[in-house]
């Protein structure tokens, strides 16, 4: 699977990253959908009962840490998708998680504690 990227140009890689980054998202406008980057890692916050972004792009080999910036305590626990072990239960305020990303497809996760807190990460290869 790792040889594909040495047959591809690199046009293509250019391409993938202007489509994850930018358009006017097509598919379900009242979604929200953003790329929070800095390096390799992608921040997800708990804040105000719910994850911000709810749904999150990144890649196979970044990592995604969840930090509880609310007064309450919440959880990372996983629904569907590539397999991961879901955070403690209570995930106290100031908490974090993380998780690193091993393998493409759309992760599905939920805070049981709140289970109105749906969210996704959508791992390219
Ligand atoms: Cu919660």
């Amino acid at each position: 699977m790792r040889n594909v990227a040495r047959a591809s140009p690199p046009a293509l890689l250019v391409l993938a990253l202007l489509v994850a980054g930018c358009g006017p998202g097509s598919a379900s406008g009242s979604r929200t959908t953003a790329l929070t980057e800095s390096g390799s890692t992608v921040h997800v916050v708990m804040r105000s009962l719910a994850f911000a972004p709810a749904a999150v792009n990144a890649r196979v080999g970044q990592r995604v840490v969840w930090t509880n910036q609310d007064s309450s305590p919440h959880n990372v626990t996983y629904v569907s998708g590539p397999r991961f072990t879901s955070s403690r239960v209570s995930m106290k305020p100031g908490a974090r998680f993380s998780l690193r990303l091993t393998t493409p497809g759309t992760i599905h996760y939920f805070c049981t504690l709140h289970p109105w807190m749906k969210a996704t990460i959508d791992v390219s290869p």
